[in-house]
This record gives structure tokens, sequence and C-alpha cells, in this order.
């Protein structure tokens, strides 16, 4: 309860900042956007988690708001790279972000900001969320979908959906959880799921995003099988926006 408690106030406090995490054209190995990922300091309680914080935050409905913080932010670091058509940053929603009306007109003020905002966002959300109550979700993911917005489905693999509610589903972008991607180069079976998975995510039309590449092999694997994108720690940690900022710029 202490922790709710001073998590109330992180967004006002400055204690929270929005990390990167490149993401990675796999063909490439350039750099196309990031996911953005929460990060809380308090002065009493030092670093806390995500994996924490998050659920708590859920709880309590607290998540609202460092939603709605994460979006500005994001908006505010979109105009900072000032990058081409292709850049996208990728937000993390919670099931109750995704089925509340306050994302809608947070994202409608964001728009009047930058009116070009759905090309460059990508809004992640898990199959836990949408299993919770597919009906309302799919309802809200169309609502995003039709404004513009790529709508991506995170930590696929682990979650309780079926394959029929996939193909009701109205997104653009499959990531492959790294419990799959991170044993690919010693795990057969993994691989054999990894590989199955980009073929069924592309028979359906989706983009296809590995998660928890840590080494080469693993990357060249991906290349081979045409694994569309890629994020771990191979490429790169979170980093905080200056870096990665910098290594934007290094690339042009
Ligand atoms: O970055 P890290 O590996 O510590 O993240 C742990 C978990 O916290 C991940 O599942 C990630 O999706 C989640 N997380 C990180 N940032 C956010 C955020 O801004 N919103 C939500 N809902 N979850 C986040
Ligand atoms: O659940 P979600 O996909 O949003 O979680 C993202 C989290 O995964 C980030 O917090 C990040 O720290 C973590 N992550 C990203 N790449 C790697 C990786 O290559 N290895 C490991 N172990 N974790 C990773
Ligand atoms: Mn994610
Ligand atoms: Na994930």
């Amino acid at each position: 309860l202490d922790i709710l408690e001073h998590l109330k106030y992180a967004a006002d406090e400055k204690e929270l900042t929005l990390l990167l995490q490149p993401k990675i054209e796999t063909q490439t190995g350039k750099t196309i956007g990031a996911e953005a990922l929460l990060r809380w300091h308090n002065e009493k309680l030092g670093f806390v988690g995500p994996d924490e914080f998050i659920p708590l935050a859920e709880q309590s409905g607290l998540i609202k708001r460092l939603t709605e913080w994460v979006f500005k932010q994001s908006v505010s670091y979109l105009k900072r790279i000032n990058a081409g058509g292709d850049f996208s940053l990728s937000i993390n929603l919670s099931a109750i972000d995704l089925l509340s009306d306050e994302i809608l007109s947070v994202i409608d003020e964001l728009e009047r900001e930058m009116p070009e905002l759905n090309k460059h966002l990508i809004l992640e959300v898990t199959e836990s969320a949408i299993v919770s109550d597919p009906d309302a979700a799919i309802e809200r993911l169309n609502w995003l979908r039709g404004k513009g917005y790529q709508v991506s489905i995170d930590d696929y693999g682990t979650g309780y959906s079926s394959l029929e509610q996939m193909r009701r589903l109205p997104v653009t972008e499959l990531k492959i959880d790294r419990a799959f991607v991170q044993p690919l180069v010693s795990s057969v079976t993994d691989q054999s799921i990894v590989r199955s998975t980009i073929q069924l995510a592309h028979e359906l039309g989706l983009k296809v995003v590995a998660e928890g590449v840590e080494d080469v092999e693993s990357w060249n694997w991906l290349k081979n099988q045409n694994c569309d994108v890629l994020q771990g720690f191979y490429f790169s940690k979170p980093i905080p926006f200056d870096d990665f900022n910098e290594r934007l710029q290094g690339e042009s």
C-alpha cells in the first residue's frame, strides 16, 4: 500500500522515465523504431521494476494516469526525433487502458498536437488483455485501426487465445515472446514453434517481431525465416532517449 501511495505522485514528482529499446529491421540491421518501457525511481523505495508496479497500478486504476504520461512522453520523443515516415514507437497498453474511455480523449488530444501520430505509434496489447473481454477489446481495436494506428499482439504464445480468436483480431503485428526466441539456437522445438508462427502470421497478413534476440546466430536464423523485425539485448537493452537519438543519428 505504501508503494501505491508513492506511485500516485510519481508522474508529478518526475520520478518516471521512459526508456527506448530499438526495434531492428531484420534484413538490414537498421533501427526502424523502439519500444517505450517505463521506469520508476522513488527516493524512498529506490528503483521499482514495472513487473512490480504495473500490476499494482492496474489493480488501483492508477495505470490510466501512467499510460497517459507514457503517451505524452512518446509524442514529445517523436517530435524531437523528427524521424521519417516509417519510424514508429511502440507503447504497451494494459487491458484497463484498452477498455477505458480515457484513452480515447488522450489520443484525440495528442492528435491535435501531432496530426500524423497514427503513422508513428504502435499499440502493444497482450493476449490476456484481449481474453478478459474479447468483444469489447475487438471493438476498441477496430476503433484504433479505423484511426490508422498499428496494433501489435505482445508476448504471443504465452497467453490463451485460440487460433479462432487470432483470426478475428484486427491487429497488424505479432510479437513472438522471448521465451521462444532466447533458446532458438539450441532448441529444435522452439525453432519449430517460431518457424510455424512466422508462417502463420505472414499468411494472416501480419508483420512479425521476435523479441529476446541475444546473439548473432539467432539473428541469422530469424533472417532466414523472413522474420520482419527484431528486438533484444544483442542489439541494445532499453536506453534513455538521448542515447537512442544518438544511435539514430549515427546510422543516418
Ligand atoms: O522493461 P521490462 O522488461 O522491465 O518490463 C517488464 C514488463 O513491464 C513488460 O511486460 C512490459 O511490457 C511491462 N511494461 C513496461 N513499461 C510498460 C508501460 O508503459 N505500460 C505497461 N502497461 N506495461 C509496461
Ligand atoms: O512484455 P514486453 O515484451 O513488453 O517486455 C519487454 C521487456 O523485455 C523489456 O523490459 C526488456 O527489458 C525485456 N527484454 C528485451 N529484450 C530482451 C532480451 O534480449 N533478453 C531479455 N532477457 N529480456 C529482454
Ligand atoms: Mn511489449
Ligand atoms: Na513480451
